[in-house]
């Protein structure tokens, strides 16, 4: 059988070119795919680079840092300003947005979540990198925090990297998703997951239960009509996976199907919600879309939301298309719409 894989970057410009584009995704993406690569290396060489274990430093959020996590934001940060593309980045781990100066002008933004699910990481368990790319808005020669604050439709490009079994990057450019597989030996992302589409219905849903005493009614309606299984009000049975790692559930519903929510709840309501606007809920709202499912708040889609700030948390349910309807229909009727 004649040789057939293609990397990444060799798909990129096969897609910049029948876009009649200057190759300037292609661009965008090598240095991402650097970090990634370097962030899998780190990953993969867990405590023997004594990489396991606390920074003994909190980001923006209050959460703990891992060594980990400071380390994926400074190579995410250092790799996306050497290639000159970004005129600014912003990052969970960074309070603030970090304006890129000197070297060549970037017309283009990046959010990144250097390292989502970072409490897998001492278990040995998948966790992610997460990116979202946007368009600098025209005539802005200042970086501010407001050049960020566009609505996820205006995303450019967004994906993931899964650090798992095998490390493999997830991409969008707005003309469906493909996923690539890091072939170690020679260093390259190769195609193996062409035009992913998630399944319109599921048999899997995934939600932290243990929050169950703070769900809204809606919610709580939609997870025991599930539990209660072929006897119940949805005649099937259904399976359920909490991997606390967003990245790896995103990439299991892209697989297989399913849907996976952590809604806003009476604890964590004031807050907005759990999960970030900017470089989490829109980058895989993106991502799921392009691939056929639905990416919604329970009241509303989550790409048209506004943000109103950097770190926005915002509620998230997302998966197969039939299941997503079904959890807004049940939220619009608890609301009286
Ligand atoms: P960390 O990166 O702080 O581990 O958070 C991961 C995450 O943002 C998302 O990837 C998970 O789905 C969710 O939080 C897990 O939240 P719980 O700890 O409440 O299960």
């Amino acid at each position: 059988m004649p040789y057939s894989r293609i990397t990444m970057t060799h798909f990129l410009l096969q897609e910049q070119r029948r876009k009649g584009g200057s190759g300037s995704f292609t661009a965008l993406m090598t240095d991402i795919i650097f970090a990634c690569k370097m962030i899998a290396h780190e990953v993969n060489r867990g405590a023997l680079a004594g990489n396991h274990g606390l920074a003994g430093s909190e980001n923006i959020q209050g959460e703990d840092q891992k060594k980990l996590d400071v380390l994926a934001n400074d190579i995410f940060l250092h790799m996306n300003e050497l290639g000159g593309n970004y005129a600014g980045m912003a990052s969970e781990e960074l309070e603030d947005i970090h304006a890129v100066t000197g070297g060549a002008e970037g017309k283009y933004l990046l959010l990144f979540d250097p390292l989502d699910g970072s409490s897998n990481i001492d278990i040995n368990v998948s966790v992610g990198s997460i990116f979202s790319i946007l368009r600098l808005p025209e005539g802005a020669n200042t970086i501010q925090e407001a050049a960020f604050l566009r609505k996820g439709v205006e995303q450019v490009a967004a994906g993931y990297a899964l650090y798992g079994s095998s490390t493999m990057m997830v991409i969008t450019t707005g003309n469906g998703v493909n996923g690539f597989t890091l072939d170690n030996n020679v260093g390259m992302f190769m195609l193996t997951h062409p035009d992913m589409q998630i399944p319109a219905d599921t048999k899997e849903f995934a939600i932290n239960a243990s929050r169950s005493r703070f769900w809204e009614p809606p919610v709580k309606r939609y997870i025991d009509e599930c539990q209660a299984g072929k006897d119940g009000p949805r005649g099937k049975d259904f399976n359920m996976r909490w991997v606390a790692s967003m990245v790896a559930e995103v990439h299991r519903i892209l697989i297989r199907g399913g849907v996976f929510m952590y809604p806003a709840d009476s604890e964590n309501m004031k807050k907005g919600g759990k999960l970030r606007l900017m470089y989490e809920a829109n980058p895989m709202a993106f991502i799921v879309e392009q691939a056929g499912g639905l990416a919604s708040t329970g009241r509303g889609r989550i790409m048209d939301l506004p943000p109103t700030h950097l770190h926005q948390r915002v509620p998230v349910v997302l998966g197969s298309k039939n299941e997503v309807e079904r959890i807004d229909a049940y939220h619009a009727e608890f609301d009286g719409k």
